[in-house]
C-alpha cells in the first residue's frame, strides 16, 4: 500500500465552504445527494483538478452550477471523482450516490447496527457516503436532511441544531432537517435513524445558553442510560471550571449503537458510543464499567473543544486532539474519583499496553512521520503517551501557566485544523520559554530509560543524586529529552522536607542533559530517594534501591504512586528472581509479606481502593516487559502465583477479617462512587489472594458470594475467583450465569471473556467451542473482542502456549475477520506485536503465524500493514 508522509503536506487545492446533504436512508438502497459549494484554495495549486476521495460508492448523477456533467467531463470510480477541468472560480457540484447499508460490515461510513441507521466517519469513512475531499483541514458548514421510514426510524439525528421536520404524506416516510453553524471536518460528520428511547435533561451553560442533553437508546434500556446522562452533565460543568470551556449548540445527543468498531465517537453535537460505554445498571455493570462511562463520556464531550472547534491539520497531528483530550479525561476522572488511585490505573495502562508498543516492532512516535492505513494508528502511543507528554508540560511550567497556555491555544485556533507545532507555540507565548527541546519527545519512538543513583556523606549531611538518561535504539545523534523529574527524600520516620537543593523548584527537577546530578544539603541520616513522583515521566527507572528502602517508601513516603510503585518493585524483583531460577528469595517475600501486613493495619479501612492497588501484584505482562527478553510466559505465571500463594497464605486472617469489615450491610442501596467502588475492590482482592493460598475456602466463600451478589462487580468477582479454580463448581457457576443473563448481551461479554482467560490447558478447545455458541458473533466488535481479543492480551500463558495452538487460534479469526471488519482484524493482530521478546520457539510459532496470515492473498490494508510493520 502507498505511504503517506508528514513531509509531503501540502494544502488541499480546493477548499468546500458549504456542504448541503440530502440523505433518503433504505436499508439496501440509501439515496445521498451532496451539494457542495467549492471554490479554489489560494494555498493550494492554480488550476489544478479537482480530485474528491470515494470508497465504495455508486455514482448516479453529477452536475456543476446546476448543469448535469457529461460522461467526458469527469473520470469516477468506486475511489475517487476527478474533474480534470473546472472553474478557477467559487462553483458548485451536486453529486448523486447510492449505498448499500445493510452490506457495510465495516462499519465505516454509514451501517446498521441491529437496525438502527448509523454512522462512523474517522478517519476516513465520510468517503463512504459521498465524494468529498475528506480530510481534516477541510472545513465545512452542513446542513443535513435525513428522510426515512416512519415506522422503523421515527427518531432522525444529525449534526448542531434541529431546524425542521415533517411527515412526507402518503409516503409512510419522515424527514428532519439539521444545520451545524460551526465548520467542519468531514470526519466529524454524522447521522442516525432508528427506533430508539431516549433520556433527557435540560442544562444552562456558564454563558447562559439553554440547553438539552439527551441519550438514546435501544428501546427499554433508557433506565440504563441515568449514569451516562449525569456524567455528561458533569462533564460540562467540569469543563467550564477546568478549562473556561462551554458547550456551543442548542442539542448535545449521545446515542448508544450495539456494533461499533471502538468505544465511541465525538461527532459534533451528536456523539456515537458502543453501548458497552453507556448502559449500566447495578444488576449488569461492574464498577469498572461504570468508571469507563464516567470516562469515555467525558472524553468525547471534550473533544467538543479539544478537536472539534480546533481540529488537526492532517493525521499525523492525531496527538494533538487524543492525548490532549485523554490527558483532560484523565483529570477529570481524577477530580471525580480519588486522584492517586486514578493515577496508579493511568500508569498500569500505560505500562501494560503502551510500553510493550513502544518496544516492539509496532513502535512509532507520537506523531508518527508516516503511515500506510491511519486507522492503525489509533494507538497507546498517540493516546496516552500522547497524555502523558501534556502532563510532563504542565509539570514544567506549573498549573497557572499551563492553563493560560490552554486558553491562548483555544483563542488563537478556534476553527482551525492545527498542529503540535501551533500547540506548542501557544505555550511558548505565554511563558517566554522556548519548547522546541520539549518537542522531541513527539518525535522518536521508544520508552526512554534514567538511570539514578544516590550517595549519602554523613560528614557534609548532604546527599547526591546521579542522572542519566538513554533512549534505546536512538541513534548516538539523539539529543537528550526535557524530563521532568517529580522527587523528595525519605527517612526512617517521614519525608525529610528541611533537605534542599538549588536544583529542585517546587519538588521537580528538571533533566535535560545525558548526564547530570543534584546535592541536597541539611539531610539529617541517610535519606531514600523518591523519585518519579506521580510518575512525572513515562519512562523506564533504574534505581539502585534495595528491598529495605523500597518498604520505607512504602510506609513513609507522601506520594501515594510511589507508595504503590515500591511494593510493585519489591514484588516484580520476587519474581523475576524466581523466573531466573533463582528459588523464591524466603525471607525476601517474608518481609514484604510482613510489610504488607503492616500496611493493611494501618490503612485497610482508612482507604481501601489505594489498599486494593497496593495488594494486586504486577501482571504477567508487567514481569514480562520488565524482563524484556527471551520470554517464557510460563515460567512467569508461575512464579507470580507462588507470590500470590504466599502472600494469600501469610495474610489469610487479615483478609478475611478485612472481608468482614468491608462487607456491606444487607439492603444497602448500591452506588458506583468511588468510595464504595474502592471498598468491593479491597474485599474482591482479597478473596482473590485467599483463593489462590487456599482453594477450598476460596470456593466456598466465591460460591456463596456469586449466589448472594446484590451487584455485577461481586458477582463478576466471585464468577472470576471461581474460574481460577477448576473443577465443578466453576462449570456449575458459569452455566448459572450464562442462563440468569441470557438476554444480556453486554454481560454475556463478560461470560466469554472469563472463560478466554482460564490459564489453563484446554482454553483453546473451549474457545473453539464458545466460538459455535448462539450468541457468538463474528458480526460483533464487542463479542469477538471479549472472546478472542480477551484472549490474546490477557491469556499469556494459553495465547503462548507450546504447540502454537493459542497463535493459530488468533490468527485463523484474525483471517476469518479481515473480509468484512479489516479494522478490527488489524487490531487483534496486534496481539502479536511483542513476539520478538519471547524465548525461541515460542518466537518462531509466533513468527509463523504472522507469515501464515502475512501470506493469504486479497488481505485488506489495515492487515496488510500490521503484518509487514510486525515483520520487518
Ligand atoms: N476519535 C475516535 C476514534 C476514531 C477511531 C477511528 N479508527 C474516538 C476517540 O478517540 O475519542
Ligand atoms: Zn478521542
Amino acid at each position: 500500500p502507498p505511504t503517506v508522509r508528514l513531509a509531503d503536506y501540502r494544502p488541499s487545492d480546493h477548499l468546500i465552504d458549504r456542504v448541503e446533504l440530502d440523505v433518503r436512508l433504505d436499508p439496501r438502497d440509501t439515496r445521498v445527494t451532496a451539494t457542495l459549494a467549492l471554490r479554489p484554495n489560494p494555498a493550494g495549486r492554480p488550476d489544478a483538478p479537482v480530485v474528491l476521495d470515494g470508497d465504495d460508492l455508486t455514482l448516479l448523477g453529477l452536475a456543476l452550477d446546476g448543469e448535469v456533467l457529461a460522461p467526458e467531463a469527469y473520470r469516477a470510480d468506486a475511489a475517487s471523482l476527478t474533474l480534470p477541468s473546472c472553474p478557477q472560480r467559487p462553483f458548485t457540484l451536486r453529486i448523486e450516490t447510492r449505498l448499500d447499508p445493510t452490506a457495510n460490515t465495516k462499519l465505516m461510513g454509514l451501517y446498521r447496527s441491529s437496525g438502527v441507521y448509523c454512522t462512523q466517519c474517522e478517519a476516513d469513512g465520510f468517503r463512504r457516503i459521498t465524494y468529498f475531499l475528506d480530510r481534516p483541514d477541510v472545513l465545512s458548514v452542513y446542513t443535513t436532511r435525513i428522510e426515512a421510514d416512519r415506522e422503523t426510524a421515527p427518531v432522525l439525528l444529525g449534526n448542531g441544531n434541529p431546524v425542521e421536520a415533517g411527515d412526507i404524506p402518503g409516503t409512510g416516510r419522515h424527514y428532519t432537517v439539521w444545520h451545524d453553524p460551526l465548520p467542519k471536518p468531514a470526519y466529524l460528520f454524522a447521522l442516525v435513524g432508528g427506533r430508539l428511547d431516549r433520556v433527557a435533561k435540560r442544562f444552562t451553560t456558564i454563558e447562559g445558553r439553554d440547553i438539552e442533553i439527551a441519550i438514546y437508546v435501544e428501546p427499554g434500556k433508557a433506565e440504563r442510560a441515568a449514569y451516562a446522562l449525569d456524567a455528561v452533565e458533569r462533564s460540562m460543568i467540569w469543563d467550564e471550571q477546568t478549562f473556561g470551556r462551554a458547550y456551543d449548540l442548542d442539542v448535545f445527543n449521545v446515542v448508544a449503537v450495539s456494533d461499533f468498531n471502538m468505544g465511541a465517537m465525538e461527532n459534533k453535537g451528536l456523539n456515537i458510543f458502543n453501548d458497552k460505554y453507556v448502559l449500566a445498571s447495578p444488576e449488569t455493570a461492574t464498577d469498572a464499567d461504570y468508571a469507563a462511562i464516567e470516562a469515555i463520556i467525558a472524553h468525547e464531550y471534550f473533544h467538543n473543544w479539544s478537536g472539534n472547534r480546533v481540529t488537526c491539520r492532517d493525521w499525523f497531528q492525531l496527538c494533538l486532539k487524543e492525548g490532549l483530550t485523554v490527558f483532560r479525561d484523565q483529570e477529570f476522572s481524577s477530580d471525580m474519583r480519588s486522584r492517586a488511585v486514578h493515577r496508579i490505573g493511568e500508569v498500569r495502562t500505560l505500562r501494560a499496553r503502551q510500553f510493550p508498543e513502544d518496544a516492539g516492532p509496532l513502535a512509532h512516535p507520537v506523531r508518527p512521520k508516516h503511515y500506510a492505513e491511519i486507522n492503525n494508528f489509533y494507538t497507546a502511543t498517540v493516546y496516552e503517551k500522547g497524555a502523558e507528554i501534556v502532563r510532563m508540560l504542565r509539570t514544567l511550567i506549573g498549573e497557572t501557566a499551563f492553563r493560560a497556555g490552554m486558553d491562548r491555544y483555544f483563542a488563537d485556533n478556534d476553527g482551525r485544523a492545527a498542529t503540535v507545532e501551533d500547540f506548542l507555540r501557544a505555550f511558548e507565548a505565554v511563558t517566554g520559554r522556548d519548547l522546541s527541546r520539549f518537542a522531541e519527545w513527539y518525535e522518536r519512538p521508544g520508552t526512554p530509560r534514567v538511570a539514578v543513583s544516590g550517595r549519602y556523606d554523613a560528614a557534609t549531611r548532604t546527599y547526591r543524586l546521579d542522572f542519566r538518561q538513554a533512549r534505546p535504539g536512538a541513534g548516538a545523534d539523539a539529543p537528550p529529552l526535557v524530563i521532568p523529574v517529580s522527587l523528595g527524600l525519605v527517612g526512617a520516620d517521614g519525608p525529610l522536607d528541611q533537605a534542599v537543593s538549588d536544583r529542585v523548584k517546587d519538588g521537580v527537577f528538571v533533566l535535560e542533559a545525558a548526564e547530570d546530578s543534584l546535592t541536597f544539603t541539611n539531610v539529617a541520616a541517610e535519606p531514600v530517594p523518591s523519585l518519579f513522583r506521580g510518575f512525572s515521566a513515562p519512562v523506564r527507572v533504574e534505581a539502585s534501591l534495595d528491598d529495605a528502602a523500597r518498604l520505607t517508601l512504602l510506609r513513609h513516603d507522601s506520594d501515594s504512586f510511589n507508595r504503590w510503585e515500591a511494593a510493585q518493585r519489591v514484588a516484580t524483583g520476587l519474581i523475576t528472581a524466581q523466573v531466573r531460577g533463582d528459588m523464591m528469595e524466603m525471607t525476601g517475600a517474608d518481609r514484604f509479606v510482613a510489610a504488607l501486613d503492616t500496611f493493611l493495619d494501618a490503612e485497610a479501612l482508612r482507604d481501601p481502593a489505594f489498599a486494593a492497588q497496593v495488594l494486586a501484584l504486577p501482571s504477567e505482562g508487567d514481569i514480562a516487559d520488565e524482563i524484556g527478553q527471551e520470554i517464557d510466559p510460563d515460567a512467569i505465571f508461575a512464579a507470580r502465583r507462588a507470590l500470590r500463594r504466599r502472600l494469600g497464605a501469610g495474610l489469610c486472617d487479615r483478609l478475611l477479617t478485612l472481608r468482614e469489615a468491608l462487607a456491606e450491610p444487607a439492603g444497602t442501596l448500591f452506588s458506583p462512587d468511588a468510595a464504595s467502588a474502592g471498598r468491593r475492590a479491597l474485599r474482591n482482592a482479597a478473596l482473590d489472594l485467599i483463593a489462590v493460598a487456599d482453594p477450598a475456602t476460596g470456593a466456598e466463600l466465591a460460591q456463596a458470594q456469586a449466589a448472594a451478589a446484590p451487584n455485577m462487580t461481586d458477582r463478576l468477582a466471585a464468577l472470576s475467583t471461581l474460574a481460577l479454580l477448576p473443577g465443578e463448581a466453576r462449570e456449575t457457576g458459569l452455566a448459572a450465569f450464562a442462563e440468569r443473563y441470557a438476554d444480556e448481551p453486554l454481560v454475556l461479554d463478560k461470560w466469554f471473556a472469563i472463560q478466554a482467560t482460564i490459564p489453563e490447558d484446554g482454553t483453546v478447545e473451549r474457545i473453539r467451542r464458545l466460538q459455535r455458541h448462539p450468541a457468538f458473533a463474528m458480526t460483533n466488535p464487542n463479542r469477538v473482542r471479549s472472546l478472542v481479543g480477551s484472549f490474546s492480551l490477557a491469556n499469556p500463558t494459553q495465547f503462548n502456549r507450546l504447540d502454537g495452538a493459542g497463535y493459530d487460534l488468533v490468527a485463523e479469526t484474525v483471517l476469518a475477520l479481515d473480509g468484512t471488519n479489516p479494522q478490527v482484524a488489524a487490531r487483534l493482530m496486534t496481539a502479536f506485536g511483542s513476539w520478538r521478546r519471547l524465548e525461541g520457539r515460542r518466537r518462531s510459532l509466533a513468527e509463523t503465524a504472522l507469515r501464515r496470515i502475512a501470506a493469504t492473498p486479497g488481505l485488506s490494508r489495515d492487515v496488510t500493514d500490521i503484518g509487514t510493520r510486525s515483520l520487518a
